[in-house]
């Protein structure tokens, strides 16, 4: 049978949570926190769906581990001291859950969080919490709090309530109430009014509570630290009428404030369900006066009002205090219990520099951003990869010819071939039987100074000759001082007896100015440059890296969408370098899956097309 009379909650309490309600469980874990318990409430979780592990949580500042088991049994026998289980099991599974948890006899209390549980399966439960001595708090609640000593779930709100109401110590006023939110009413009130709350059950809503009024009534009236009761009754039923009872026997002895609320129901016509599954009056005893009247005729304080409950309560308090039987305790302050960082930042307590920052992109709202400009304008607009490029490499929307000039640069770049450095690389990787961005990035990696990777030292250096105010002379004079190549001058193959048509194509669409809507001076000083190197050796053309760089500067700095310092800062950074890069990867890509197509094995070099130079000596072959 039942133990009827004992403490549920102490402040060495340990429970199993039945559930994956991380939230919940931090709660409980911040709220034993703040009553300075030695150690957490929550010893461990279950829930069938997951394998065994272990969570991460916070006592205080500290984070510890709480084992999540599979199995219940495992759960229990590997925590014997916990005498709690609170479970968070929907409507569906709560039964089977509770009927198991029944099995285990170290369990004192199930607290069920549950919604809509089927009425003769609480009965059931019931029937055999009764008969193993089980306390059932709930099914539909939110729980209960007992300051000092133990929460369950979400009672009590959050943290800056349960400060605001004095629940991390306790106090002298012990409450029972049907609803949870009602709970945290009363929480509100009797910490304003007195000491503080010893304890709060909210036995939920349901015709047929785990456990009744009268209950945790009787409780209270057994646990001496409690000097004085709070009963909040509604609408609905005949439990009220069990208190009234325990009164008149002079079962209850303490003072209780009692109050049941819905007494607005008796000024509607219409028979009316209040919220809660039992807060509808069935017969004229039920109503909220007639058990407020019966109430106040067995010797609990009745206010006139639901208002003057807090009255009636310090009332109540100041004469327990007067008489020597409340003695007020010192108050102490509660530590600090560290607030979560992303609740913090939602309330904009505090502020933190992002390890991160970027100005090209952005996903997180329903559209993705591009420089701020939406995708579906992006396409709307036919920006192409031209416009894409500039708003994500540049940050600007580019006129349409300087973005048809990008694209025309990544069409003629694409690919010259398998014989220059980085398609070589590529093919061989690829032979070698390397994946698709390995072989990728090995001819990438040859992109450099003498390959490819001309166009910003060309952006650069044609640049300062022309900002110096060089002549073409001069500057091919200073070069050759100083004992450089001119970057963007010079081709393996191509020269002005076998021109490099991308060059010719370039040159075409940069120095029409139908088309190509601005000057174009310093493509003009690279002619000049050409004509002395070319005038040297014929190979020594302005070629595709140099073109490239040259053209882009001119864009920077005559299209009037850059200011000065922008435009120096797009060569400087190494941004024109890019479009080859890009552009070269669509063929990388290609010798790639033509070789894997082609089915090549490996690749070994000839040894007849190596000289082989060895330093003589002693080890030389006769
Ligand atoms: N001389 C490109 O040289 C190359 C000179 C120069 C002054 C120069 C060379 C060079 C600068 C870097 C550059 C991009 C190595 C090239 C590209 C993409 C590609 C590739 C493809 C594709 C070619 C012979 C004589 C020497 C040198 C002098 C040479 N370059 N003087 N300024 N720039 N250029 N790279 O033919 O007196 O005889 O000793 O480094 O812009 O990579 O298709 O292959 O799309 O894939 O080997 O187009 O020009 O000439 O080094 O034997 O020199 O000319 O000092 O003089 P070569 P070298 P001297 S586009």
């Amino acid at each position: 049978g039942k133990e009827l009379y004992e403490s549920l909650f102490e402040n060495n309490t340990k429970a199993v949570i039945w559930g994956q309600q991380l939230k919940a469980v931090q709660g409980m874990l911040d709220f034993d926190y703040v009553c300075r318990r030695a150690s957490p409430s929550v010893v461990a979780s279950t829930y069938p769906f997951t394998g065994d592990s272990k969570q991460k949580y916070y006592f205080g500042q500290k984070e510890i581990l709480i084992p999540s088991y599979q199995k219940m049994k495992d759960a229990f026998s590997s925590h014997p001291d916990a005498t709690v289980m609170v479970t968070f099991a929907s409507l569906r599974s709560v039964f089977d859950t509770v009927k198991e948890a029944l099995t285990y006899p170290q369990l004192r209390v199930i607290a069920i969080i549950a919604e809509g549980v089927p009425e003769n399966q609480t009965r059931k439960l019931i029937k055999l919490a009764d008969e193993r001595g089980v306390t059932i708090i709930g099914p539909a609640t939110v729980g209960g709090i007992k300051p000092g000593c133990f929460k369950i779930g979400n009672t009590g709100g959050m943290m800056d309530n349960i400060l605001a109401s004095k629940l991390y110590r306790s106090g002298s006023v012990a409450y029972v109430s049907r609803s949870g939110g009602m709970s945290n009413e009363l929480n509100n009130i009797i910490s304003s009014n007195t000491d503080g709350v010893f304890e709060g059950v909210a036995i939920g809503g349901d015709r047929y509570p785990g456990s009744t009024y009268t209950d945790h009534i009787m409780r209270y009236q057994n646990d001496d630290r409690v000097k004085m009761m709070v009963l909040l009754g509604e609408v609905g039923g005949t439990e009220e009428y069990k208190i009234v009872e325990a009164l008149k026997a002079k079962r209850i002895t303490k003072p209780i404030v009692g109050w049941c609320i819905g007494t607005c129901a008796d000024h509607i016509t219409s028979e009316v369900q209040f919220g809660h599954a039992g807060a509808s009056a069935n017969a004229q005893g039920e109503t909220a006066a007639a058990k407020n009247s019966a109430l106040r005729a067995a010797g609990a304080i009745v206010p006139a009002s639901f208002d003057d409950l807090g009255k009636e309560i310090r009332k109540e308090y100041e004469r327990l205090v007067s008489n020597g039987t409340i003695i007020p305790k010192e108050e102490v302050p509660p530590p600090a219990v560290p607030m979560d960082y992303s609740w913090a930042r939602e309330l904009g307590l505090i502020r933190k520099p992002a390890s991160f920052m970027t100005s090209i992109c952005d996903e997180r709202g329903e559209e993705l951003l591009y420089a701020g400009v939406p995708i579906t304008r992006v396409l709307e607009e036919e920006m192409g990869v031209g416009g894409v490029l500039s708003l994500l490499w540049f940050q600007k929307r580019l006129p349409d010819y300087a973005n048809k000039f990008i694209e025309i640069c990544l069409m003629l770049t694409a690919d010259h071939g398998p014989a220059v450095s980085g398609a070589h690389n590529t093919i061989v990787c690829a032979r070698a039987g390397k994946d698709l961005i390995s072989s990728l990035v090995s001819g990438l990696l040859t992109i450099g100074d003498r390959f490819g990777g001309a166009l910003d030292g060309a952006a650069k250096t044609f640049a300062e000759a022309f900002d110096k105010q060089q002549s073409a002379h001069q500057f091919v004079n200073e070069m050759r001082h100083q004992g450089k190549l001119i970057p963007g001058i010079g081709h393996r193959v191509k020269s002005i007896n076998n021109p490099d048509k991308r060059v010719e194509i370039l040159k075409k669409f940069a120095l029409n100015r139908d088309i190509f809507k601005q000057e174009t001076p310093l493509l003009n000083f690279a002619l000049d440059v050409e004509r002395i190197t070319t005038a040297k050796k014929p190979n020594l053309i302005l070629n595709v890296d140099g073109a490239i760089g040259v053209i882009f500067v001119d864009i920077l700095r005559q299209s009037g969408l850059f200011t000065q310092a922008e435009a120096q800062e797009t060569i400087e950074i190494g941004s024109l370098n890019g479009l080859f890069v890009l552009g070269r990867s669509l063929g990388f890509i290609g010798h790639y899956l033509d070789q894997r197509r082609l089915k090549q094995g490996l690749y070994r070099h000839p040894w007849d097309d190596i000289t082989y130079v060895l330093p003589e000596g002693e080890f030389d072959r006769e």
